[in-house]
Formats: structure tokens, sequence, C-alpha cells
């Protein structure tokens, strides 16, 4: 594939809800899309980076300049076999993975619909149905809370979890579970905790938990494997785990039982795949996270989860859940079963509906090879 062309666009669009973790609430998405031109065909990335620099350091006033500078001029005039040859090709820059991901991922998508194959295939999954789950933000209230979990409950979702923070924990899941005694629960910190409040973190063990996500410092494997051996919940890493080699540290130190990918924190379809191999062989459980994604980045999430390895339902859910119009035609939609069936067509299976990416676009800048 002969990369000739790339561009980048920012959108905004509104969510149907706030949604509010440990460090914010996010009420609207400023979202950065590329597209990458190859031998006549378009593949479509969505950078995970968000509108502040919270979650993560990047965000979105990083991710632009990072592309426009280092990484889009890395790949522009490229001859490439596949998509597996652009990590390399941006090894030179150091960590801005969110960025490197939405572009190695726009090849990936463009190879797959040159190939006239399904982008899953490509990447080598298997499963033809992926269980969902939803990640349910902290609220104005409890009784909120219950009400839209009941909501997702009775909307077939296989598993519930919900953003816990001091003050918005122990007593929240107490109402939880006295109210849904059976449900598959888990709960999100995004590193809300410090290690010294064990005592306190111990009383999460009491719920029956599928895991707790991301208790302490988001650079930190260590103490996470400290937290471990204190609790009998499973830890899950989110933040924590940027890379196969941070992966594997996790897994040899104890710091988790489970692990959350996400395509975009890790820098690539190629990384999250090494991930996926590697916890798969230590008998490691992986799902899918998500990062209120607009179509593109949700289909792209979709194909991953169908390696083998992902045996823990994601928190890739449908597009109605986020926004009032999504930007692929069809949108993603969720089975009374809590599943989603990825498409047998070629690419993502879905439509990138540029028109309405037009409207909602409010920068755009195109780089050329030569
Ligand atoms: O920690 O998983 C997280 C959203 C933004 C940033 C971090 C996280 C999340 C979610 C939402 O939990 C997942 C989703 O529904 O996309
Ligand atoms: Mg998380």
């Amino acid at each position: 594939m002969k990369i000739e062309a790339i561009t980048l666009r920012e959108i905004q669009m509104p969510l149907v809800h706030f949604f509010e973790t440990s460090f914010g609430r996010t009420y609207s998405r400023r979202i950065l899309l590329v597209t990458v031109h190859c031998d006549g065909v378009d593949g479509w990335g969505e950078c995970g980076a968000g509108e502040d620099p919270f979650y993560s350091s990047e965000w979105i006033e990083s991710a632009w300049p990072t592309m426009t500078k280092y990484l889009v001029p890395a790949l522009l005039g490229q001859h490439i076999e596949s998509a597996r040859d652009c990590p390399a090709l941006f090894a030179n820059v150091r960590a801005h993975r969110m960025a490197k991901a939405a572009l190695e991922n726009a090849l990936w998508d463009a190879e797959a619909t040159k190939k006239q194959e399904p982008l899953w295939k490509l990447l080598g999954g298997t499963r033809r149905e992926i269980p969902c789950g939803v990640s349910i933000g902290i609220q104005d209230s409890v009784e909120q809370l219950l009400e839209k979990i009941q909501t997702e409950l009775a909307a077939g979702y296989r598993r519930i979890k919900v953003k816990v923070k001091p003050g918005w924990d122990v007593n929240v899941l107490e109402r939880v579970r006295s109210r849904w005694a059976d449900i598959t629960l888990s709960c999100d910190a995004n590193s809300a905790y410090t290690l010294d409040q064990v005592e306190h973190l111990r009383k999460f063990d009491q719920f029956n938990l599928l895991m707790i996500e991301q208790p302490l410092w988001n650079d930190d494997i260590y103490y996470h494997a400290r937290l471990q051996k204190e609790l009998r919940t499973a830890i899950c890493l989110d933040e924590s785990i940027v890379s196969s080699r941070t992966a594997a540290c996790a897994v040899e130190t104890g710091a988790c039982r489970i692990i959350n990918i996400k395509v975009g924190r890790v820098g690539g379809f190629s990384e999250a795949a090494k991930i996926h191999d590697l916890c798969q062989a230590q008998n490691i459980p992986v799902w899918c996270g998500g990062m209120l994604e607009s179509g593109i980045g949700r289909a792209h999430n979709i194909a991953l989860s169908t390696l083998e390895n992902f045996r823990l339902p994601g928190d890739v859910s449908a597009s109605k859940r986020y926004w009032k119009e999504d930007i692929i035609d069809p949108e993603v939609e969720v089975s009374a079963q809590g599943m989603i069936a990825p498409s047998g067509q070629p690419g993502t299976g879905y439509r990138v509906r540029t028109d309405l990416i037009e409207k909602l676009t409010v920068r755009k800048e195109t780089l050329r090879a030569g």
C-alpha cells in the first residue's frame, strides 16, 4: 500500500447523557478522526485522546501536532506491505500512543477494505458474537444510578460496571447489591485511591465483584501487586497497562488478575494483539475498554473483541447510549441477549457517514506525500 495523503479532523459531538468519573464530568466530546488515503482506498481511525489530559497525559491538543509534525510525515510516501509495519515507522517517537493508534488503526481499516476482508478476520479474530457490558458514570444521586442500572439490565447487558471514588463507593455498592444480589458487577476507580486505604478497599470484598478496576496510581504496577495480595477481589488494570512490557510486568508481579485492553492506550492494534496473546498464554482474561468513542472507534473495538481471549464482557455498547446520531451506518446495536455480532462485510462492516462528519467538523487538515 502506498500512503498518499492523510486527513486529520476534529468533530464535536454532545453526549446524550454526561459521563462522570473520579477525574471529572464530560458533556460533549471533541474527537480527532484520521483518514489515510492509500491506493484509492480510505481508511478511518479515531484517536482515543480526550478533551483534557486527565485519564491520560495525551489530549486532543497534544495528539494533533504530534501527528502533523512527526507521525504523519513518517508515513507519507511510504510503501508498506501491511498495517503491521506501522509501529516500526513510529519507533523514534516516545509514547503518544493514542496519536499513533489512530493512524495505525486507520491503516488496518484501509488494508481490510483493500483486501475485501473483514477487519476482525485480518486481526486474527474468531468470535462471531461479543458479550457486552456497560460502564455507568457517577450520578447526582444513588436513586438515579439504580434507575440507570435497571434500564441497562432490561436492555440485556451482561455486566454492570459502576464508577467509584471516595465518598461514592461502599455506600453505593451496598445499595446496588441489596437490590440485585446476582448480577455480574464490577467497579472502576480510575486511580482514586492510595495504598494506605487498604482497609477501606478491603470492604469492597463483601460485594462479590467481578473486579475492581485501577484502584491506585496510573503509573504504578508495584503497589497494585502489594494491594492484590491484600484483596480477595480481582484487580483489573486499565491506565497502568500501556504496552506488552507493562502487561508482562503486571502479570509476573501479580499486580492484577484481569486486564482491560484499550487499543488507543497501548498504541494500536499491533500492540493490543500482543497483549492479548501474552495474557492468553498466562491464562489472564482480557476485555475491551471504551473511551466514549464515536462509531469509528466503536467499530474498531468490536473487531478487536473477536480475538479469542476477550473472555469477559467489554465496555463496548450500543451507539444510542452515547449519541443522538452516530457517524456510522448502521449504528452499533446490541441484541436482547447483550451481544454484538461482527459483520461479515469487508472492512469494519459499517459505512462511514462522511456527509454527517463534514457537518460536525470544526477543523480539518490534509497532508500529502512529496
Ligand atoms: O476508565 O474505562 C475508563 C471513559 C473515559 C475514560 C476512561 C474510562 C471510561 C469508561 C467509559 O469507563 C467506557 C465507555 O462506555 O466508553
Ligand atoms: Mg477504566
